[in-house]
């Protein structure tokens, strides 16, 4: 008898139109609205990639590709899908209501983040499981994949298509920048979270896997709180790494997001790329997973561990 189970995928979230700039932002802030200088920035760098942030598509169609995948490796089991967003509707909160509405008395949940930190899946699994336990929805959690084989196999993938733009003579000048979204260093550090260290192993697997001579490990998309971030911040990282190294090529590749995004297009795509006209180097950034079935099924992997 085929057996029906929730699959709660979660993810940030972005606006869908402009008046939503605002609110959303303030969720970002705990509640606290942005000036109207910060608001202004914001619609700006949203402005500068297009208006909106192609995400909520794209979040959308990974859920959808990872229920097709998931229900063609169970054979006994039916999951239902269910999109929970971190900043705006539908909200964790709502997705959970609506599966006991539905009847669901037990489901998955996945955050399309591959990296674990209390600070991010962490707080996405909290806000599930509160709200899942109101209803006595038992929850099986995935709390990270970056280490399953396809996700490195889809990322070895890219750096080595990336690597074959490169004059064969000038990949001992080229250098792979591994990065993740920042986080307040001291909240890090205090509670000893995993998440340095996943981003760590994730760019060891990686130069142990594709043809990557050297790497360094960054951070990136650091908010404003006044605070001390993880670091060191790409664009920084990539000045440092040019001024010790003169390396000619430079290949990002942020790991700790999973689409294309405001923080991938402009951080990345804008704002290294700035540093790297700067200094005369060259830019590279391999497509994001989207739906790549490689990246898909590494999640499915994780999935079938802990379900
Ligand atoms: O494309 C889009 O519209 C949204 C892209 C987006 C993603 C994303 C992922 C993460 N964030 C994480 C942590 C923080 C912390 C703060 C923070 C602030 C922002 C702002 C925007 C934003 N984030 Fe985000 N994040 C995205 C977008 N994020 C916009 C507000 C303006 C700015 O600072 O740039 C700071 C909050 C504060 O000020 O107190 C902390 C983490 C991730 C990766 C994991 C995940 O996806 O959940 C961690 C995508």
């Amino acid at each position: 008898m085929t057996k029906t189970i929730g699959l709660l995928v979660m993810a940030y979230g972005t606006p869908y139109k402009e008046s939503d700039i605002e609110p959303y932002y303030t969720d970002i802030r705990h509640g606290k609205r942005p000036t109207e200088e910060e608001l202004q920035d914001l619609k700006d760098r949203y402005e500068f990639i297009g208006g909106l942030s192609p995400l909520a598509g794209t979040t959308d169609r990974q859920a959808e590709a990872l229920k097709h995948a998931l229900n063609e490796s169970y054979e006994d089991v039916e999951f239902q899908l269910y999109l929970g967003l971190k900043h705006i509707s539908p909200y964790i909160e709502e997705a959970v209501e609506k599966m006991h509405n539905d009847g669901i008395e037990e489901a998955v949940t996945v955050v399309l983040a591959p990296h674990y930190s209390s600070f991010s899946v962490g707080s996405y699994n909290k806000r599930a499981k509160e709200e899942a336990d109101k209803y006595g929805i038992k929850l099986h959690h995935v709390e990270h994949y970056y280490h399953q084989p396809k996700f490195i196999e889809y990322w070895t993938n890219k750096i080595n298509e990336t690597l074959a733009q490169i004059p064969q003579d000038e990949h001992d000048e080229t250098i792979l920048v591994v990065s993740a979204h920042s986080l307040p260093k001291g909240l890090i550090e205090k509670n000893n979270d995993p998440y340095p260290n996943e981003l760590k192993d994730t760019m060891n697997r990686l130069q142990v896997a594709s043809n990557i001579k050297h790497v360094a490990q960054g951070w990136q998309s650091e908010g404003n709180t006044g605070t001390p971030w993880l670091g060191p911040d790409v664009q920084d990282l990539t000045r440092a790494l040019y001024n010790d190294h003169h390396y000619k090529h430079f290949i990002y590749t942020p790991v700790g997001f999973v689409c294309e995004h405001l923080e991938v297009l402009y951080d990345n795509d804008y704002e290294c790329k700035v540093v790297c006209d700067e200094i005369g180097a060259n830019y590279y950034r391999p497509k994001m997973p989207n739906t790549d079935p490689l990246f898909i099924h590494a999640i499915v992997d994780e999935i079938k561990t802990v379900f």
